[in-house]
């Protein structure tokens, strides 16, 4: 338990106790702990303890032992009772800025509101709140806060969380105050998340260095309101409505700080748990070897977070796969693999032109693809049931099919164009043109662009349909979700890799920064049932052909090396893939 977890429970109680109308000075024990505890400089499970009690001035003895209670067992009966004692939307409500426990819970007896929700209908519906002491510029800043609370309470797409970090910390990078020590992003974000819920920032700085520092952060233009101010935790949320977390630490904090902080909360607890049982000891203070007695004093210096896994013999656990799913145990038998890098890939595929919904023309996306130094570029507009994309007929197909013929010629030697399209998969799991049509191309992407409710069963059965279809090279956006916006269509994943595998069927990781689909998380699912995934933009102007740099952040994340992707394999190599792909599939049938 960290002291920021021990401390927002001991503010919940307080809370909660206000909402009870207990007494007054039980109530401020409890804040007022939860201040002391906040601006500890060191982890409170290392103070030092006098007769098994933790001894920090301002703390009696009875929060003293509820503190034990916490740091061993990692719960508190008292709390958790207390939790149970009060409506849960008195709880949700007090999350509101501007709403204290005491109208809280008025709110809750006179009117029945139990939570936000309730809440806002009762603003919109005019009831009577004013009788009761709310008046008109209350009530209009508890719907803003509601407003806010609702926009603010959602997580971030990587990309928008991404920009916003960098901007910040190349601001507080350059200080006019010449700083030592270092500033990193950490959290989600530093795991390449496909969402996150704020932007989390490790800084080390020198003491004397501080205030300016804190001065120079404060004033960012960015910042919409400040949240939370201390000696070494800040808070602010930006215009965007994101929060930003910053934590200050002396410069030989920094590395520890930065992994703990990086998280994620899993990985950080299996790697305590494990470690606990060869004595040492880690927390965002440092690591500490028992060195008997129960005295962890003894710090273990470490550089950098190579070195900090090396303390316990493991590999470097990248960032990206630091979800506790199953990386410690592979870092303790050095058996992290070496992840795919951008610069592996050698070409792209899934790409739109004007022939369709594009924005660029053919020739300006092998252009571009030139000019970013790929070998190879798959086309694959929209087929002809995609009518409000634009779709091809058969017969603007095959035009297109010759102009990529007489491309070819132009740029042998420096590019090789792929003839493709990005076939709908129609109800039945049909594909949108007769095979005639169909083998006239490299390559053929399906995806599921319509009839998106389906049961489950039926949408699985439609895409293996698809993927029985001999032309079908890969299957694109598994799911159809657009992230923060739209759930994907329900499929059965784990089945449909059967199916792949068994059909050596590609599987496309749509690397459009909303789309991200294949979930990384079932990434390390294909490559064990070894189906190959193809990073793809789904690009619609040149310059989003960069996606491909997020479909690789994710990647990772699923434990991709350089040969679970298609696309870094040789123009030469995927004519063989392809081929063999449609052999295989024409002679099982
Ligand atoms: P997010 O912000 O929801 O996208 O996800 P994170 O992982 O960035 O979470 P956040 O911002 O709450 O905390 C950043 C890191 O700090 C987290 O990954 C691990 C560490 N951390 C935060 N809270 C706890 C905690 O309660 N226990 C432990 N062990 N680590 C924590
Ligand atoms: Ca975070
Ligand atoms: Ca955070
Ligand atoms: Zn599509």
């Amino acid at each position: 338990m960290t002291n920021s977890e021990i401390a927002g429970i001991f503010e919940q109680i307080a809370e909660i106790l206000e909402i009870k109308a207990e007494n007054s000075f039980k109530i401020r024990a409890y804040s007022n702990a939860a201040r002391v505890i906040n601006s500890l400089g060191e982890n409170i499970s290392e103070v030092s303890k006098e007769d098994g009690l933790i001894n920090i001035p301002g703390i009696g003895k009875d929060l003293s032992l509820k503190i034990k209670e916490l740091l061993d067992t990692g719960h508190l009966v008292y709390y958790d009772e207390l939790v149970k004692s009060v409506p849960q939307g008195i709880l949700e409500l007090i999350k509101l800025r501007g709403l204290g426990p005491k109208k809280a819970n008025m709110l809750y007896k006179t009117f029945h509101i139990n939570g936000i929700d309730d809440l806002y209908d009762a603003i919109l519906s005019n009831k009577p709140l004013k009788a009761h002491g709310f008046g008109e510029k209350t009530i209009e800043n508890l719907k803003k806060s509601i407003e806010e609370y609702r926009a603010f309470s959602q997580r971030f797409l990587y990309v928008d969380a991404l920009e916003q970090a960098l901007a910040f910390v190349s601001y507080l990078k350059n200080t006019p105050h010449k700083l030592s020590g270092e500033i990193m992003i950490a959290g989600s974000l530093r795991r390449k998340m496909e969402t996150v819920g704020d932007i989390d920032i490790v800084a080390s700085v020198e003491e004397k260095d501080n205030k300016a520092f804190i001065e120079r952060f404060l004033n960012y233009d960015d910042i919409l309101r400040v949240e939370s101010t201390g000696g070494t935790k800040l808070g602010v949320v930006l215009k965007s409505g994101i929060h930003v977390d910053l934590r200050i630490v002396p410069d030989e904090d920094f590395v520890y700080a930065l992994h703990h902080f990086t998280g994620s909360k899993l990985h950080n607890e299996e790697l305590r748990t494990l470690e606990k049982k060869d004595g040492y000891k880690i927390s965002e203070y440092g690591i500490f070897k028992d060195e008997g007695a129960g005295n962890t004093t003894g710090r273990v210096r470490v550089a950098n977070e190579a070195e900090f896994y090396n303390v316990f013999r493991m590999q470097f656990i990248p960032p990206e796969l630091r979800e506790g799913a199953g990386e410690i145990e592979a870092a303790s038998n050095h058996a992290i693999p070496e992840l795919v890098e951008e610069r592996d890939l050698q070409g792209i595929f899934h790409v739109h032109t004007t022939y369709t919904d594009g924005k660029d023309s053919l020739e300006e996306m092998v252009e571009a693809s030139l000019k970013s130094g790929y070998k190879y570029i798959g086309i694959s507009d929209h087929s002809v049931s995609a009518y409000y994309a634009n779709g091809l007929t058969g017969s603007d197909l095959k035009s297109q099919i010759g102009y990529i013929d007489g491309l070819n010629n132009k740029y042998k030697g420096k590019i090789k164009i792929f003839k493709g399209i990005e076939s709908d998969i129609l109800a039945d799991g049909k594909l949108d043109y007769d095979d005639e049509t169909l083998s006239m191309l490299d390559f053929v992407i399906a995806s599921v662009h319509s009839k998106f409710n389906m049961p489950e069963f039926r949408m699985t059965e439609r895409i293996i349909n698809a993927i029985k279809n001999p032309y079908t090279t890969m299957i694109g956006h598994l799911t159809g979700r657009l992230l923060l916006e739209r759930k994907g269509y329900g499929v059965d994943v784990p089945k449909i890799l059967d199916y792949a595998s068994k059909y050596r069927t590609i599987i496309e990781l749509n690397a459009n920064p909303k789309r991200l689909d294949i979930d990384w998380r079932y990434i390390k699912e294909a490559i064990s049932k070894s189906v190959l995934i193809s990073i793809n933009p789904d690009a619609h102007n040149a310059s989003s052909l960069y996606f491909v740099h997020y479909g690789v952040n994710i990647a990772k994340k699923g434990w991709a090396t350089k040969s679970d992707i298609l696309n870094t394999r040789s123009a030469g190599d995927l004519l063989r893939i392809f081929r063999d792909i449609r052999n295989y599939k024409l002679m099982s049938k």
